[in-house]
């Protein structure tokens, strides 16, 4: 069977599959490309929390209780920072804020996203390549009954309490995928691309927005396979299911199958949404999506493998 798999990913639910990828494959046949829209500069400091989740999961040291950030933080720094009256909505524990110490020292000296988060995940002892979606900078931006709001004013400031109306993907239009990951979607060797269950618009569609990503994944010698987020209606963690409804969308794992459709040679759902079966076109697997233990990411990820394996197209 063929080597290497690439996996979509962005926030909590992405780094899970990719938890359970890492574990059973090679550690080195696994790509994660991971959405860099949630990122921003906040204190000085360049933050980009969907590729610190996916290394502090990798690297099982992540606050599985939050979701993000570092297990056994201590918050001595922030505090201080609050008490110099700083900003402290964002909360960047002591451990975290030494990585973001590193990465904007090393995008200052001019080393990429790309090398700097290769360093850090070999520092973390990961095996799994992990790489931004792009080198060049794109912003996650969020139209709401409030306003334009930035990613993180949206989704953590503001709780995604405003009502959303459009996405935008600002500086998607200048940004090109890494060299490496053309050149690992155009191999002749790739096993399968897996879109994992993220917010398809918060966290996969800004991957999806980066210039010629969509292309990539269309003419990639490898079925493509998309896991729903969308659990009965509800996504697992996050505003996507709010999101969904405030554009208009009905909230269900039929319509994420709907919005990758074109992409997609394969789609995974949940077995609590087995009525959607005879709604999906073409190839689809139902079975346990909800990754509760260490085994359930094992167990999809298996899975989802055996099943890209049936796509993968012949000869
Ligand atoms: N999310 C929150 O809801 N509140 C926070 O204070 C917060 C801090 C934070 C710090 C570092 C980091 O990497 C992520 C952090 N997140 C926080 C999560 C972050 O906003 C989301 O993980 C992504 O941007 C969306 O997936």
């Amino acid at each position: 069977m063929s080597s290497q798999v690439v996996v979509l990913s962005g926030g909590i639910g992405g780094a899970k599959l990719a938890l359970g990828l890492s574990r059973v494959l090679e550690p080195d046949q696994l790509t994660v490309i991971v959405n860099t829209g949630d990122d921003f500069t906040h204190l000085g400091l360049r933050i980009c929390p969907d590729i610190d989740t996916t290394l502090y999961t990798l690297a099982g040291i992540s606050n599985t209780e939050l979701g993000w950030g570092r297990a056994n933080e201590s918050w001595n720094c922030l505090n201080a920072v609050e008490a110099l009256g700083g900003e402290n909505w964002f909360q960047l524990g002591d451990k975290d804020i030494a990585l973001h110490l590193l990465r904007t020292q090393a995008l200052a000296n001019g080393t990429s996203l790309a090398e700097i988060t290769d360093t850090l995940r070999q520092r973390l002892g990961i095996k799994a390549k992990i790489l931004p979606m792009s080198d060049q900078f794109v912003a996650t931006e969020v139209e709401t009954d409030e306003g334009l709001l930035a990613f993180q004013h949206y989704f953590v400031k503001r709780r995604c309490e405003p009502k959303v109306s459009a996405i935008r993907y600002n500086g998607a239009c200048g940004a090109y995928p890494l060299l490496e990951i053309q050149d690992l979607l155009s191999a002749q060797d790739l096993r399968a691309i897996i879109i994992a269950p993220s917010n398809p618009y918060l966290s996969i569609d800004p991957i999806l927005s980066v210039r010629g990503m969509k292309d990539l994944l269309r003419n990639a010698n490898a079925p493509v396979v998309a896991v729903s987020p969308i659990i009965g209606g509800d996504a697992v963690k996050g505003p996507t299911a709010k999101i969904m409804g405030e554009m208009g969308i009905e909230s269900s794992a039929h319509s994420v199958q709907v919005h990758y459709q074109s992409l997609i040679d394969g789609y995974v759902f949940d077995k609590k949404d087995a009525n959607i079966q005879s709604k999906i076109l073409g190839p689809s697997l139902c079975t346990n999506t909800l990754m509760k233990t260490l085994q359930d990411r094992d167990q999809l990820a298996r899975e989802v493998l055996e099943f890209a394996d049936t796509l993968a197209p012949t000869g």
